[in-house]
């Protein structure tokens, strides 16, 4: 790993996220590639941040603050994902499903979607069934892509695809889901179109969903 690489992974483990942009910036300089910036250095802390939580090591705010970090560097990168192409290859409404407020992860799938080319509708995190249905009625997407970090919270992928069969809309929209607990399996469980692992399978799925060439 570079220098810059790993100046960044500890910004962020360490939650210093007055440096973050800076840093982020000067590997851009450098001539770092953005997706190495982000998988080798801003997720992989994440990963780092997550096992540290998981082993009692550190507690809910400084993995609040390794999220604002991680977000800012995100932030800085942006850029260079977003814009290249200029037909759009689709709509995808992007939600974290109710009861979750974890957003990094379904921030990156915008980006990148958008990036490739997607018209990006972003509700947010914590979103009610009632307020998907009601959201797929009016912007009628190609695609709903939900996220999920919680074990907890990943049975509410199931109950709006169960919603949206119940108000006869299964057949007028894709649905693809993703988040760090779920798996194909699980997507296949429940009825999803598709499985995304991370942003970059997210986006092919997207593309191969809505028929876009690559
Ligand atoms: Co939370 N948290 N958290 N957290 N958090 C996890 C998920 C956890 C695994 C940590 C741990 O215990 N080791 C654990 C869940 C355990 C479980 O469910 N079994 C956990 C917990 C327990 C909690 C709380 C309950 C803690 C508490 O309060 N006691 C609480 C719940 C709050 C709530 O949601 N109601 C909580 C809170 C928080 C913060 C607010 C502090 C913060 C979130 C800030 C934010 O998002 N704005 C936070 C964070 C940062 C994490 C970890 C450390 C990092 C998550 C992250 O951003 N990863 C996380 C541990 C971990 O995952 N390693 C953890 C980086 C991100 C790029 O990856 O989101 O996986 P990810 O997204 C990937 C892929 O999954 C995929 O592509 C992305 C890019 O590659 N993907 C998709 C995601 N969505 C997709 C959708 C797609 C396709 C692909 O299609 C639509």
């Amino acid at each position: 790993m570079t220098d810059h690489l790993h100046t960044i992974k500890a910004a962020v483990i360490g939650g210093r996220h007055g440096e973050i942009k800076g840093l982020v910036q000067q590997a851009l300089d450098a001539g770092l590639d953005p997706a190495a910036i982000i998988n080798d250095a801003l997720i992989a802390a994440m990963d780092v941040v997550g096992k540290d939580f998981g082993d009692g090591k550190i507690f809910v705010p400084e993995m609040l603050v390794s999220a604002v970090t991680m977000k800012a560097g995100l932030d800085v990168v942006k850029p260079c994902l977003t814009g290249g192409e200029s037909q759009s290859r689709g709509t995808v409404i992007m939600a974290t499903v109710k009861g979750d407020l974890h957003d990094i992860g379904k921030n990156l799938v915008s980006m990148m979607l958008e990036g490739a080319g997607f018209k990006v509708m972003d509700l947010g995190t914590d979103l009610s069934v009632d307020k998907l249905i009601d959201q797929v009625k009016t912007i009628q997407p190609d695609i709903l892509g939900l996220s999920a970090l919680l074990t907890t919270t990943m049975p509410e992928m199931q109950n709006v695809i169960g919603a949206l069969k119940a108000q006869g809309l299964r057949d007028k929209v894709k649905v693809l889901v993703g988040g760090a607990p779920v798996d194909r399996v699980f997507a296949e469980k429940i009825g999803a179109d598709g499985y995304g692992a991370n942003a970059a399978e997210a986006v092919e799925l997207a593309r191969r969903l809505t028929g876009a060439k690559a």
